[in-house]
């Protein structure tokens, strides 16, 4: 995107006005894209919601200015593909600013025009300015916004169950596996941009089946038992996989809401495979389903208060779901209200909920090497959130860099301090290494015992395994190539020593495109680990898997059907929650 020169003083000085009444954000290196915002944030937020402009209800406001039919269907277009990652569908606020017609009414179409179209240093992007809209578009969504916002419909169960579809019924399924593939090892590869997964046997490395899924696929999880594997995708369709079929494919399907992004399964002793849990970004909500058939049970909204002014807050979205190996219980995490919820599942129809304020911005998280803490992202506050599962409470609140984003994060035993868990930050190059065991190590129980230094910013993913001593740290957004295209990987032994960088994608020599190395993933043995080196969809991708003890490249897999591929989910792994 160009950036223009033209600015005169007088909109810049306006600009900088509306940067203050609007409130700010914080500024991480900034993008020159978009003024403010730190390429790595924006690169992250900025992706389409899948909700079809036709699937809403317009809604106009007579204060505001004239928008024409055909108008109000183009703005909406524009406003799920560019804003509302970030403003939130319903306009409330997510880590955007609030835009709802009581605010955007009193700034007016001048304000809102040049605000859209130069951006602002808080965060903001310069869609005019950037070419990335049109003039006529500016000024359409400065009329657009001071309407009340389209809502997109609810989706209850009646809308659920018209979209589920049991392909093989249980009991027509194998009685056991019936082929020779072993399990414990395979790779749930999700293929972002062609809504497919690849199955890959991580002993010979090679694909053993491509199959279809929702859009944009998220992410994979495992069923308890090891034979089921769910698959969901930002459209909010959910896969369910048998991998004992002689040839794994989906024997149930289901569309649980218009977008979403987290999966789960029942894990306490007792209730292995029965249930499943799905979370919605829209609607706000989850559902409980059957574990072998996805059929929807229960749903249960998240809307309500925040945790720290206590306002009603119409949207606040489901992020990490993990299932309790303490209770029979799920943990999920709200983002907007910043609750953490213990859903018993125990009697459904008498359902049972631990609500427990943490901080605002749940994201992401994973279990301590015990599996009794649940330790979670709370991105936009800066904060670590720590549940005690067992007795169903907050243990703590760590601070610490900017916008940690741990994935499940990474559990290691530290020679000085005992058993940790550590996180990478997307808005920043430190690794917050917590201390998590509170009976031999209390001193340092829940305390940042140090902060390690990365390649920089845009880290999403940081990852180790039981039989490893090293500790990989992927930066897949950092805005230089040399940093977003390589890993930093830290002795578990001697932190102090600082890190090593390894070059996965030139290892990968695919050519052109971005090639973001993300995520990384070890094998059932925890002797490799596994990167995906991400590119455009119309070029070529890679995994590269590295040996771990010496560091070095051990096999590069390239395919045609490997398009865009970014999570990994071993089977083991993902079953028992090592990382
Ligand atoms: Fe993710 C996990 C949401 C963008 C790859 N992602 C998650 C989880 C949530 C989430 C809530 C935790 C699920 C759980 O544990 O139950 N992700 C979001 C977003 O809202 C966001 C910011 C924007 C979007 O439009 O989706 C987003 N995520 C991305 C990407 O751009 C990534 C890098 C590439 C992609 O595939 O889209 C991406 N997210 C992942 C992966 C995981 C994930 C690989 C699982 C990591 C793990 O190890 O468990």
């Amino acid at each position: 995107m160009k950036h223009s020169t033209t600015h005169g003083a007088s909109i810049a000085a306006l600009v900088t006005a509306m940067a203050l009444a609007l409130g700010s954000v914080t500024v991480q290196a900034a993008s020159t894209e978009h003024p403010g915002t730190g390429d790595a944030e924006m690169r992250y937020k900025g992706a389409p919601v899948p909700i079809k402009p036709g699937e809403v209800q317009d809604v106009v406001s007579p204060k505001a200015p004239p928008v024409s039919e055909d108008e109000f269907a183009h703005a909406k277009q524009i406003y799920f593909e560019r804003c509302a990652g970030c403003h939130g569908v319903l306009r409330k606020g997510a880590t955007g600013k609030p835009l709802t017609p009581d605010i955007t009414q009193e700034r007016g179409t001048e304000y809102l025009k040049a605000f859209i179209a130069y951006g602002s240093p808080a965060g903001m992007p310069n869609w005019g300015t950037s070419g990335a809209l049109t003039e006529a578009e500016v000024d359409l969504m400065a009329r657009f916004l001071q309407h009340e916002p389209p809502t997109p419909p609810e989706y209850g169960l009646e809308d659920m169950k018209a979209t589920w579809k049991v392909i093989v019924p249980p009991d027509k399924r194998p009685k056991k596996q019936e082929n020779n593939l072993n399990l414990k090892n395979i790779f749930s590869v999700t293929l972002r941009d062609s809504g497919q997964i690849a199955l890959i046997d991580g002993d010979s490395k090679k694909i053993v089946d491509v199959i279809d899924t929702g859009y944009a696929v998220h992410i994979s999880r495992m069923s308890a038992s090891g034979r089921y594997l769910f698959v969901i995708g930002r459209d909010a369709q959910i896969n369910l996989i048998d991998l004992w079929m002689k040839k794994p494919a989906n024997v149930a399907v289901i569309k649980v809401g218009l977008e979403a992004r987290s999966v789960e399964t029942s894990k306490y002793k007792g209730y292995e495979d029965k249930y499943a849990i799905a979370g919605t970004y829209w609607p706000p909500q989850f559902v409980i389903m059957d574990g072998d058939t996805l059929e929807p049970k229960k749903i249960v909204s998240t809307r309500g208060m925040t945790v720290d002014t206590q306002e009603y807050h119409p949207e606040p979205r489901v992020a990490a779901i993990v299932a309790s190996h303490e209770h029979p219980e799920f943990i999920v995490n709200v983002k907007e209200t910043g609750k953490i919820l213990l859903v018993n599942y125990k009697d459904i129809d008498n359902l049972k909920m631990t609500e427990i304020g943490a901080a605002r911005f749940l994201h992401d998280g994973g279990w301590d090497v015990t599996k009794r803490y649940f330790i979670t992202a709370a991105n936009q506050s800066n904060k670590i959130a720590v549940v005690d599962s067992k007795d169903g409470e907050l243990e703590a609140l760590v601070d610490v860099g900017k916008i940690p984003h741990p994935g499940r994060g990474a559990n290691f035993v530290d020679v000085k301090y005992g058993p940790v868990w550590a996180t990478s930050d997307l808005g920043d190059e430190q690794i917050a290494v917590i201390g998590t065991d509170p009976e031999k190590h209390k001193a340092n129980a829940w305390k940042v015992v140090r902060t390690l230094k990365g390649q920089g910013g845009g880290s999403l993913f940081i990852k180790t395994h039981p039989k490893s001593t090293n500790l990989y740290v992927d930066t897949a957004l950092n805005p230089d190539e040399k940093i977003s295209q390589s890993v930093a990987v830290f002795d578990i032994k001697d932190l102090d020593k600082g890190f090593e960088v390894l070059p996965i994608a030139e290892w990968a020599d695919l050519g052109e495109g971005p090639k973001r190395v993300v995520q990384p993933e070890f094998n059932q043995p925890g002797d490799e680990v596994w990167f995906s080196v991400w590119n455009g969809k119309e070029q070529t991708s890679a995994i590269v898997v590295v040996d771990d003890k010496t560091r070095k490249l051990k096999a590069v897999i390239k395919d045609k059907r490997l398009v865009t591929p970014t999570g990994k989910f071993n089977v083991y792994n993902t079953m028992h929650d090592v990382y």
